[in-house]
């Protein structure tokens, strides 16, 4: 099974991501823990894309699409594929959905994650004090949510169109909102 997990910056995406890899055995791509492994690795991609993750704006979707194209046999060969972070642009979905046409694949479900803003601001706060990432304040957090609104926000659309949109309560804790994915995904 190939899902999406959709929201705006700091809606839980990663973190019910790496429960879903420990229950389903599927495959974690995070286009962000990508491009955050560049950076720490040094690498021309990771200098490349520094300034444009610490401003809050996005990559390209050339970056992006080829990242996510290297790993997609791993996500094969185990089973189900967890889109953790991408797409973030209608451009990003209509090549994600060609890459997998081409492998006789597709997405099943896009689960989409709702978090009011005052909650996403105060996890700005706590990751900042747990990982120390870059664009965990709160000035580069207002600038993520409005790139989320302006370029992420109308793939809501996009998946609906195809009906593979879930919604999912992601105000509650850890252990909730992944009850209720888990409900959303074998319901
Ligand atoms: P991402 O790495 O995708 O980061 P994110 O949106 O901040 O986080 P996420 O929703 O995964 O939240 P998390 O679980 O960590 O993107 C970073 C940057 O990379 C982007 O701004 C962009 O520059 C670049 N990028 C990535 N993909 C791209 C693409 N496709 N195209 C272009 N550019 C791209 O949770 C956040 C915090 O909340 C954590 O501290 C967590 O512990 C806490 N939390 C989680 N669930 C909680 C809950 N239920 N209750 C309380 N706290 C919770």
């Amino acid at each position: 099974m190939n899902i999406i997990l959709f929201g705006p910056p700091n809606a839980g995406k990663g973190t019910q991501a790496k429960l879903l890899v420990e229950t389903r055995g599927w495959v974690q791509l995070s286009t962000g823990d990508m491009l955050r492994s560049a950076i720490a690795a040094g690498s021309d991609l990771g200098k490349r894309v520094q300034a444009i993750m610490d401003a809050g704006e996005l990559v390209s979707d050339e970056i992006v699409i080829e990242l996510i194209e290297e790993r997609l046999p791993e996500a094969e060969a185990a089973g189900g594929a967890i889109f953790d972070g991408f797409p973030r642009t209608v451009a990003q979905a209509e090549a994600l959905d060609k890459l997998l046409a081409g492998r006789d694949s597709k997405i099943e479900k896009v689960v989409r994650l709702i978090v009011d803003r005052a909650e996403l601001t105060k996890r700005v706060e706590k990751r900042a004090a747990e990982q120390g990432r870059a664009d965990d304040t709160v000035e580069v957090f207002n600038n993520r949510f409005d790139v989320y609104e302006n370029q992420t926000a109308p793939l809501i659309p996009y998946y609906t169109g195809q009906g593979k949109v879930v919604e999912v309560d992601g105000m509650g804790s850890v252990e909730a909102v992944a009850a209720s994915i888990a409900t959303a995904l074998d319901g």
